[in-house]
């Protein structure tokens, strides 16, 4: 297997995250593209994938899954354990709630106010918005306080144990930083559960 992927991009570490937390990072071979110069656009990408996107898993037999989170419901079947997205169908469906509510409304504002907002994002987003991106950064902090609350609630994002979910979510926390914004300051239940995030091995440096 072969994973397209750019380092420090949250959709390509939501499939390199969820491969460490397996163990099995070693099992992919990875490709790295440096995706703010444009390799993911050239006619060998486009190939791959045609809308350019990172990450992509090729397998041996040649067929390709993009979309991160496919991508890892793929890989769960493949590496089963430690069981990361629900061992029943309403634990599947409740992980599958909470990771979709993380990627919808936290990643999507951060991305709006990272492609929008940063000098450097200019090189994926050919018209960026300064308007779009103040209204997502307000969406960033509001939604932040809002995983807050559900923080004070579960210990983690799905309920009692470690899933998919705060992977997404950890994500998240990174992506902030692009902003120079560490989302889970000042507020005492998501600076609690990033804690006790950094036992994980995703948190791990390579
Ligand atoms: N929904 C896709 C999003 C993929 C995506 O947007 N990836 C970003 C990197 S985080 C990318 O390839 N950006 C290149 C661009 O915008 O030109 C997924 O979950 O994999």
């Amino acid at each position: 297997m072969k994973l397209y992927s750019a380092k420090g991009a949250p959709n390509p570490d939501r499939v390199t995250f969820f491969l460490k937390e397996k163990g099995k990072l070693d099992q992919v071979e990875i490709e790295e593209l440096a995706i703010l110069e444009g390799q993911h656009r050239l006619p060998e990408y486009k190939a791959v994938n045609e809308l350019s996107r990172v990450p992509a898993l090729q397998l041996d037999d040649g067929t390709v899954l993009c979309e991160s989170r496919a991508i890892c419901t793929y890989l769960e079947s493949v590496f089963p354990e430690p069981n990361l997205m629900g061992e029943t169908p309403l634990e599947r469906a409740q992980i599958e709630m909470w990771d979709r509510r993380v990627e919808l409304m936290l990643m999507m504002s951060i991305a709006g106010w990272f492609r929008h907002g940063h000098p450097k994002a200019s090189a994926l987003e050919k018209r960026q918005s300064s308007e779009w991106s103040e209204i997502s950064e307000e969406a960033t902090k509001k939604t932040a306080d809002y995983f807050d609350g559900v923080l004070a609630k579960t210990e983690y994002v799905a309920g009692t144990r470690f899933t998919n979910a705060d992977i997404t979510l950890f994500i998240c926390m990174n992506f902030g930083l692009y902003m120079r914004y560490k989302i889970w300051d000042g507020r005492p239940n998501l600076t609690r559960w990033f804690e006790l995030m950094q036992e994980h091995p995703m948190a791990q440096r390579d």
